[in-house]
């Protein structure tokens, strides 16, 4: 049905998406900043569009350009891939409002989700369980100190316009709360014009688990198990796997269906990720995210599935190519996150890429926009590649990311590589045995400036 369609990205996000294209006989539309006239994406798609100067607030994130392009070129749907505009529910709403196909939610859909507040009670009254805390917002101190003595401490104070980490203030008894209240208030007005805040029960050490699905749009929908993210620094994920390496078959198949049946029922359309915190055996739901993730390549693999080709398949209106009871896990899979960044601080490090040679090999997938004499521009994150590796179990997928670490070449710049050949060292890491606190204080006692 689609003959062309417009990938409103970069990286190695843009590329995943124009060989998805590419399988199904769709021709593909690369657009571009000046600094990435001669990215990877725009050699790799059919033809470009040059949309604006290099920071993303004048290119990628254009509207106006990103349409324009759509119309010079003929592209009938955009993939937005993840960050910038995929989570947009204005912009999807001008692509509709231009006769184009969101391939993703609808704006609805994403704007509903967006707002934390909105979003938890929509889950919870589809019986997702949630974390306890505050029916909707709190109002001000006196209801936020009423509500913290009621549910005991500590507790957590969150934006309603926040999400993935930001907006967000921990009080660890009474005597907190008044400034965790204040604080999270004044800083949600400032980074969202919005002040709007909810409170939970602070769980201490929970992983963070989060539940791929996928819907039609029209009432029917699956779910392709769990992702373990609690490898993170700074609500930045750099190692995540699949299945959960604490996750039983009965656990999966609970949540997993409560999750399914969810997004079903608001007949919601294309990939989806429910995060959970999960802690004694419990899963909460904090957010659910309304875009591809990065990290669905290790749901892919133990799958078997193409997730952006399915995304494309149902923006077309066609039925999804699986059911639930054809979704079986085979092994293990596990991604790690190449930043161009240097440690201990992570602080990036953008420049050119002297030599790349990217591992291969069974069982090995590396998705990366990088080539020898390649210049990483300054104005973007600094993923510059994502390693993953699927083997029969969680150990042989260990192996794999050790052997598979030691024949990736990126010189030039310094990357978070070491980081992951001193993690395959630990017996944590090895054991699984580790929650979403856990490699910040690794990296405390570990890296200097960690
Ligand atoms: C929490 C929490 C503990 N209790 N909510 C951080 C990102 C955002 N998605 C939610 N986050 C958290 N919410 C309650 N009620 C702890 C975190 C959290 C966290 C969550 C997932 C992965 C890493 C994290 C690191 C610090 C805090």
């Amino acid at each position: 049905m689609f003959d062309k369609i417009l990938v409103a990205n970069r990286g190695e996000i843009a590329l995943r998406v124009i060989r998805a294209a590419r399988e199904m006989g769709i021709r593909t539309v690369a657009v571009h900043s000046t600094a990435d006239a001669d990215a990877m994406h725009v050699r790799m798609a059919d033809e470009s569009v040059c949309i604006g100067p290099p920071p993303g607030s004048e290119s990628y994130l254009s509207i106006p350009s990103i349409i324009a392009a759509c119309e010079v070129t003929g592209a009938q749907a955009i993939h937005p891939g993840y960050g910038f505009l995929s989570e947009n529910a204005n912009f999807v709403q001008i692509v509709e409002d231009h006769d184009l196909t969101f391939i993703g939610p609808t704006a609805e859909h994403i704007r509903v989700m967006g707002d934390k507040i909105t979003a938890k009670d929509t889950m919870k009254a589809l019986g997702v369980p949630c974390v306890p805390g505050s029916e909707g917002g709190v109002p001000d101190l006196a209801a936020a100190k009423a509500l913290g003595d009621e549910m005991g401490y500590p507790v957590i104070v969150k934006a309603t316009a926040g999400g993935g980490g930001r907006g967000m203030k921990v009080a660890q008894t009474a005597a907190d709360m008044e400034s965790a209240f204040l604080t999270a208030r004044s800083e949600a007005k400032a980074a969202f014009g919005n002040d709007e805040v909810y409170i939970e029960k602070y769980l201490t050490t929970p992983r963070h688990i989060e539940i791929q699905v996928f819907g039609d749009g029209k009432g029917r929908a699956v779910h392709l198990g769990e992702r373990d993210c609690s490898l993170q620094r700074r609500h930045q994920k750099v190692f995540e796997e699949a299945p959960g390496p604490c996750i039983t078959e009965e656990e999966r198949a609970r949540i997993g269906k409560i999750c399914a049946d969810a997004v079903a029922k608001i007949d919601y359309a294309g990939a989806g990720t429910i995060e959970f915190l999960y802690e004694k055996g419990e899963f909460y739901f904090i957010e659910m995210n309304t875009r591809l993730q990065v990290e669905h390549p290790v749901t892919e693999a133990i799958f078997g599935v193409d997730l952006v080709q399915e995304q494309i398949r149902v923006a077309e209106g066609l039925p999804m190519s699986f059911k639930q009871e054809d979704l079986k896990i085979n092994g293990h899979a596990i991604e790690v996150r190449i930043n161009a960044e240097k440690l201990p601080t992570f602080s990036p490090r953008p420049g050119r890429i002297t030599q790349f040679h990217a591992p291969g090999g069974l069982g090995v997938r590396m998705d990366s926009a990088l080539y020898d004499g390649y210049s990483i521009p300054p104005y973007y994150d600094s993923l510059i590649g994502k390693l993953i590796v699927h083997g029969q179990d969680r150990a042989t997928a260990l192996a794999r990311l050790n052997r598979a670490l030691g024949e990736l070449i990126v010189d030039g710049v310094d990357t978070t590589v070491p980081l992951f050949h001193a993690l395959l060292q630990e017996a944590d890491i090895h054991s699984g045995d580790y929650n979403i606190h856990w490699l910040e204080n690794w990296l405390k006692t570990n890296l200097q400036n960690g």
